[in-house]
């Protein structure tokens, strides 16, 4: 059966919209906030009322169609067959609870692996970041440009200052290296926003070794759509069922990052 993406992505839009006026209200309120693997590893209440509020709007309108959240949905799902939505709910929950900004719902359709339709919905901001597969990447309805190459001496590389100064963290050194070689770093407590901001050139690179598909499979398509190198350190395609090590950025770049992280 031929899919209507398009009009996936319009309907999806509106549910996202209803869920970023949903946020934005809860931050008057006081939140239920709970911690999951660690101390720092938060989550709220709007975590999961808006995973649940997507999932219901999605299971109406597509009952046929599979559901990865982070929170609850598709915890079962051990495989890319046929289609998935992915959603993050809130990726930058940390950024939700104490500075109320720099946080973005998140969602994607694929196809048997392959990235359809993105979008990553920055929520006080206001700034939509869309893309539909073959058809190009969009920021607020302007049409984002192919990336250019660049290299690292000139590059805003995404980076987590956390993970480069404990030598028990795996590639520690090697990501010091990067940030000694860079222009300068930048960390934004938002995986999807700072893939966004690769994808519109606000960033040059991002490296991030734990990222969950739900991180990154919305601002993904719009990568791909802008042609920007993803990938593991390795230089294979990122799992889409698994938490591992995404890098994304420029053409050209990547290869030199990843030649550093390897070295
Ligand atoms: P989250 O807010 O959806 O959990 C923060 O640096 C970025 O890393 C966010 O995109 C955050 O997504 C993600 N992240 C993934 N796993 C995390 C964890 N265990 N603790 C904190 N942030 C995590
Ligand atoms: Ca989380
Ligand atoms: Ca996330
Ligand atoms: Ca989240």
């Amino acid at each position: 059966m031929e899919e209507n993406w398009s009009a996936m992505q319009e309907k999806a839009v509106q549910w996202i919209q209803e869920a970023g006026e949903l946020l934005r209200a809860s931050l008057e309120e006081s939140l239920v906030i709970e911690t999951k693997s660690n101390p720092n590893d938060l989550v709220t209440e709007m975590d999961f009322k808006i995973e649940r509020l997507l999932t219901k709007k999605i299971n109406k309108e597509y009952p046929g169609h599979r559901i990865l959240g982070e929170e609850e949905a598709g915890a079962d799902i051990t495989d890319t067959d046929n289609i998935i939505w992915i959603i993050d709910p809130i990726d930058g929950t940390t950024n939700f609870v104490h500075q109320q900004f720099n946080f973005a719902i998140s969602l994607a359709v694929f196809e048997n692996g392959i990235g359809k339709v993105g979008i990553v919905y920055d929520v006080m901001a206001d700034e939509w970041f869309t893309a539909l597969e073959g058809k190009g990447a969009y920021h607020n309805n302007v049409k984002l440009s192919k990336l250019k190459p660049a290299e690292l001496k000139e590059a805003i590389v995404g980076i987590n200052a956390r993970w480069i100064k404990n030598e028990k963290i795996p590639y520690a050194r090697q990501m010091r290296n990067i940030v000694d070689e860079s222009r300068s770093t930048r960390a934004y407590g938002s995986a999807a926003i700072e893939l966004c901001y690769v994808a519109c050139g606000r960033l040059d690179s991002y490296v991030n070794l734990w990222l969950a598909p739900w991180d990154f499979a919305g601002a993904e398509v719009l990568l791909r759509e802008v042609g920007a190198d993803i990938s593991t350190i390795d230089n294979k395609r990122p799992s889409m069922l698994e938490k591992g090590p995404y890098l994304a950025g420029r053409p050209g770049l990547q290869e030199k990052v990843r030649g550093m992280l390897n070295s």
